[in-house]
């Protein structure tokens, strides 16, 4: 392009001091608008067709990067899936996991960087959204979105959809190995002593306080004080009879028979009864968790379409079918649940009357951080 001397943001563009991407955002600081910068990055050139995204994002690159970094919880993800993306798209994947939405913020927070895309929960979207660590979606690369059940849009943590893409729901409850003890129906098993060192409670904050809530009919978003000290007894109570805090990673042991009763999640069951077929999910009847896990981008996230390309591979109806056949979770997409009978259907609604969904505590948040440390400590 010719060079004119108008602006030092411009020169910095241009001497390649400044990349696109910064100069969009420091551009659109300064207060210039979006089709302004759209004109000044199409006469540069240099970077494909580009054109800028909603909610005074960065551009889109009008091609996918030649790799994506995915962060997801483990045991959570189709059989092909990746592989399958990889070579329907020719993008490299990088692909580690998490066992907690707290290791997964932790991580962010501690500046990880390199993640394209993360899949948090409910409570833990609106955690993020405020503490600044997503980006917006741009919907309008995502052709397959119509296969969602809209039943999962507009959850409460994103009533827009600005942030968020439906990846998958579960519950929480009791995985009992039938063949070893009675069918429990109650939280209170854990209280047991007859079962002592053969039960394992989920390593996670929001799973264990909120399921002592619930079993003296709280809600599993309790900020009250006293209702807290009681969950916290109840913890402390159950903790005498348990072998260890573990969450998916319990499968293992479940299908040895080293543990009998695991609070575990509905599609980890559903994965580990594969391999031992004694094993049944059992929601208490105080009641449970459930949840809807989201794919968003982290801010900063360096491959935006790449990362989009893979919601849209995902939100695919037989690519979304392969990963809740896989993880025995429930699939948001309703052409998936249309395409496949064998797919974990919604709670009734008997279930879902004792079903509540996780919520962010807000200021709360650092008292059952501590309470949690104390149980875990205790
Ligand atoms: C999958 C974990 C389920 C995610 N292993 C709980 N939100």
């Amino acid at each position: 392009m010719t060079r004119r001397p108008d602006h030092p943001l411009l020169d910095a563009l241009r001497s390649g001091a400044l990349s696109r991407r910064d100069f969009v955002r420091r551009a659109l600081a300064a207060g210039a608008g979006l089709p302004a910068i759209g004109s000044v990055l199409a006469a540069c050139g240099g970077g494909g067709a580009e054109r800028p995204a909603a909610g005074g994002m960065p551009p889109m690159p009008a091609a996918p990067e030649g790799e994506v970094a995915i962060y997801n919880w483990s045991d959570y993800i189709g059989e092909t899936t990746i592989a399958d993306f990889e070579r329907e798209t020719g993008v490299r994947v990088s692909y580690d996991t998490y066992e907690s939405n707290e290791d997964l913020i932790a991580k962010l927070q501690a500046g990880a960087t390199g993640y394209d895309l993360v899949m948090p929960s409910n409570y833990a979207v609106r955690v993020m959204r405020e503490i600044g660590l997503i980006e917006p979606i741009d919907r309008s690369v995502l052709s397959n979105w119509g296969n969602l059940d809209p039943a999962f849009l507009a959850q409460p943590f994103d009533p827009e959809n600005a942030w968020t893409v439906p990846w998958q729901w579960g519950t929480a409850g009791l995985a009992v190995r039938t063949d070893r003890m009675p069918v429990p129906d109650s939280w209170a098993v854990f209280h047991d002593a007859g079962w002592r060192g053969k039960m394992t409670q989920l390593d996670d904050m929001r799973d264990v306080i909120g399921c002592w809530l619930k079993y003296r009919g709280r809600s599993l978003n309790s900020v009250d004080p006293a209702e807290l000290a009681g969950a916290k007894a109840d913890a402390l109570r159950a903790k005498a009879n348990l072998k260890s805090y573990l969450s998916a990673p319990v499968k293992a042991q479940l299908i040895a028979g080293d543990v009998w009763l695991a609070h575990l999640w509905n599609g980890d069951t559903a994965q580990a009864k594969t391999a031992q077929p004694a094993l049944e999910f059992v929601l208490p009847r105080e009641g449970s968790m459930i949840y809807l896990d989201s794919m968003v981008i982290p801010r900063g996230a360096r491959r935006r379409r790449a990362a989009h390309e893979f919601i849209n591979f995902v939100l695919r109806a037989d690519v979304a079918a392969g990963v809740s056949r896989k993880s025995g979770y429930g699939s948001p997409n309703a052409a998936a649940l249309a395409a496949d009978p064998s797919l974990l259907r919604p709670p009734s609604a008997e279930e879902m009357q004792r079903l509540e969904y996780q919520e962010d505590l807000g200021a709360a948040t650092g008292e059952w951080d501590r309470i949690w440390t104390e149980i875990k400590a205790g």
